[in-house]
């Protein structure tokens, strides 16, 4: 073995290197056939700041780029990974779908100690297999903003093809804790952004007010196909990427990985069909699409042509179709590909309806086998495949009601025979057997699981910190039955191993470390348990996987081989990540009083405190503070406790109920001064009302029930109140931005009023 260094020294010389790589790597320079090397990589780590849409905003880039530089290996060689951390935060990086010791695989916490401030680690390992990968960060919410790069592992005698790594992304201007914030409190801002409110103003403009009400009746909010809005996607780091030097006749291979922290992309291509050759890493026999979806973390190797001198355009499109970036393939007249119409979202809310049943449990169609993602359930959304919908009721509603067996069949049927073919997993087929060893087997199921309301994700309604790890031995096979019983794709991803995906192609079950799994889609995958140590499998959206969206797997009687010396105060790290509480508060200023709240809260539990404050004395003041805890998996059970304070020095104004020192059970109203203690359980009834009884440490009983954030318009929202204490609200808020909303309600006790509301 030689020994070579490929260090990238710190400089102006690291921003063009990635430039260069590209030159490289698409000119196909890189020798082939030679002697297995070592190759040394030197990844410094820094805070920076990007300009993506004309406002500056921290980022962290990787020896001075986004995404990080391509690392490039043959089969055989031995990689030296020097990671310098610059910042005055640790890091980590973790090499996703290699075959590495378990001590490398990059897991802070799981696998390795966190990479402090200002250190630098050596990761050091063989490269035992080839193929398109990809490396991140997987240190709390790097991955979002810059942390990722592609990995290519060229066969010993890689085919001489011209070839473009093809790294996607996203960005957002709002910092990446931010969103995750801002899923957690279940605000729709990004829905506003993207235009899917799918408020009752558009459901009854487009004859879906029945829809809307069935959806809601099922206690369900509006549905989308993605959770975060963002204000870039981008292809190696820009949205726009020209590759001039491509010429009439030329074959090009484009190794893409789907870096994005939670996009989905639709890839499409206006030079001819798009040929896949490989899957995470792994060959397939060639197979052409019109376009693909690539998940979360996937990668997909593809060869597309030039068929003329002239520009093609390589066009990736995320799944919610608010945007798109373009590859330039060739140069000359450009030539567009298809753009993606927007999608019929109550078309989708229609399917969802059809889907769930009261309990928020997804029902199993009659005399449909929902396996290995044969069907996409969203093509019920695609204009370009269930038909256009602009003018044309009697079609959509035709489409609405496509979700009987025949009608998804016949879709299904369209989508292949028709003339888009969509790549599905059912169409990969590996180039060589891919059966396991004769070995005992184990066999594992998980329900996929979901609360969208509360951005809470789980494995059998379990998060990882609240589950133990699974046992698995060296020298078994572990089969794993999927049941995805949530109403969004989730690309599940394990780490250090490929599974066979089981898609109908016997013994040549494609490989793949990725696995995309439909809402109400049943999948089965499988692995020989041929290592040690502890390997994540997880969503791979990165807001899934943070919220608890996995489990550990453990090599039972492995040695401990990794550097962790405090095992439990390791894993009270790791499980810090999903039991982290979020903050919320929202605070109206009107001109009768200020009504407001504040919380926390978490998987499980949350703690508020809520007030209500006059201007005069007449009104007093009022505030309530509580605890309380989530029961079940749909989490409409919430039972608390708390401390209830009144202060009002004159007597109250009456209303319309008349006067107010009774209730409507004839007991004496004791709201003047009170301090109490309450204990109380609210429920969410269908319709999303939610149903709230309590008592008082002096024994009296109040019932209530109220709505918030009814979305009238895309922005106007409705909400109210009404109670056995005669106290009622009536009130509207007109969503402004983010934080900001004008609002007016009707209160029992402080009348009309009008102003605004901060909402947090
Ligand atoms: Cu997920």
């Amino acid at each position: 073995m030689k020994k070579v260094s490929l260090t990238i020294f710190l400089g102006i010389a690291c921003l063009v290197s990635y430039s260069q790589q590209m030159k490289n790597m698409a000119t196909g320079v890189q020798s082939t056939g030679r002697d297995s090397l070592v190759v040394r990589y030197d990844l410094y780590v820094r805070d920076t700041i990007v300009n993506f849409t004309g406002k500056p905003e921290h980022a962290i880039a990787v020896n001075g780029q986004i995404p990080m530089p391509v690392l490039t290996f043959t089969e055989g060689d031995t990689a030296e990974i020097y990671v310098h951390n610059m910042m005055d935060e640790e890091t980590s990086l973790h090499w996703h779908g290699l075959f590495v010791p378990n001590k490398y695989d990059g897991v802070p916490n799981l696998t390795q100690m966190p990479i402090m401030p200002h250190e630098t680690y050596l990761y050091k390992f063989p490269v035992v297999q080839h193929g398109t990968h990809w490396y991140h960060s997987h240190t709390m919410l790097q991955e979002q903003i810059g942390m990722y790069g592609a990995m290519i592992l060229r066969k010993k005698n890689e085919p001489d093809i011209l070839t473009i790594p093809v790294v996607l992304s996203e960005w957002s201007d709002m910092k990446p804790e931010e969103i995750q914030r801002s899923l957690h409190n279940a605000t729709d801002w990004f829905a506003i952004k993207k235009g899917s409110t799918q408020s009752f103003s558009e459901a009854i403009k487009q004859g879906y007010l029945k829809t809307k009400l069935t959806n809601e009746w099922k206690r369900m909010n509006a549905m989308d196909v993605s959770d975060v809005y963002y204000d870039q996607f981008l292809i190696n780091g820009k949205s726009t990427v020209e590759q001039p030097q491509f010429k009439a006749g030329d074959k090009v291979r484009l190794r893409i990985a789907n870096a994005g922290a939670s996009s989905y992309f639709w890839l499409n291509y206006s030079g001819g069909k798009i040929t896949v050759v490989a899957t995470d890493g792994n060959d397939v026999e060639p197979v052409e699409a019109d376009r693909l979806l690539i998940g979360v973390s996937e990668t997909y190797d593809v060869i597309v042509t030039v068929p003329e001198n002239k520009s093609y355009e390589f066009l990736v499109t995320p799944e919610d179709r608010t945007k798109s970036a373009s590859l330039w393939i060739g140069s000359g007249e450009k030539i567009f590909a298809r753009r993606l119409p927007k999608l019929k979202f109550f078309a989708g809310m229609k399917m969802m309806n059809d889907m769930m049943d009261m309990n928020g449990n997804i029902k199993e169609m009659q005399g449909m086998k929902m396996q290995d993602q044969v069907m996409d359930m969203n093509t019920v959304m695609y204009p370009e495949i269930s038909g256009e919908d602009k003018g044309n009721r009697s079609r959509q509603d035709h489409d609405a009601h496509a979700m009987d067996a025949t009608g998804m069949q016949q879709m299904n049927m369209k989508e292949e025979s028709g003339d888009i073919v969509t790549l599905n997993y059912a169409m990969l087929r590996a180039t060589e057997k891919t059966t396991l060893p004769d070995a005992p087997w184990k066999e594992l199921n998980f329900v996929l699981t979901g609360n969208m309301n509360r951005y809470v994700w789980t494995l059998d309604n379990r998060t990882v910190s609240e589950s133990d790890k699974i046992l698995i031995r060296k020298g078994e096979n572990v089969r794993i039955v999927l049941y995805n019983n949530s109403m969004m794709r989730h690309p599940m991803h394990l780490h250090g191993h490929d599974f066979r995906v089981l898609n109908g192609q016997g013994e040549y079950a494609p490989l793949k470390n990725v696995l995309d799994i439909m809402p109400m889609e049943r999948d089965t995958i499988e692995f020989a348990g041929n290592t040690d140590g502890d390997w994540f499998f997880h969503c791979h959206i990165l807001y899934h996987m943070m919220s608890g969206m996995g489990r550990i797997f453990h090599y039972e009687n492995s040695p401990a081989k990794t550097e962790i010396t405090d095992t439990a105060a390791a894993q009270r790290m790791l499980f810090a990540d999903d039991r982290k509480m979020y903050s919320m508060a929202r605070a109206g200023i009107e001109s009768n009083g200020s009504d407001g709240e504040a919380a926390l809260s978490q998987t499980r539990w949350r703690i508020n405190t809520l007030w209500h404050l006059g201007y005069n004395k007449l009104h007093g003041y009022e505030s309530e503070t509580m605890i309380g805890r989530y029961l079940g998996r749909m989490q409409w059970w919430y039972p608390y406790v708390g401390f209830d304070y009144h202060d009002k020095t004159e007597g109250g104004v009456k209303n319309i109920f008349g006067s107010e020192s009774k209730t409507w059970f004839g007991q004496v109203s004791d709201k003047l001064n009170r301090h109490t203690v309450v204990a109380g359980v609210a429920y969410t009834l269908p319709t999303l009302t939610v149903a709230d009884i309590r008592i008082d440490g002096n024994g009296k009983w109040r019932f209530q029930l109220s709505r918030e954030d009814i979305a009238l318009t895309p922005r106007l929202r409705l909400n109210w109140m009404i109670n056995t204490d005669k106290e009622y609200t009536l009130g509207l808020r007109y969503i402004v931005t983010k934080y900001f909303s004008l609002s007016s309600h009707y209160d029992s006790d402080m009348g009309l009023g009008g102003g605004i509301t901060f909402t947090y």
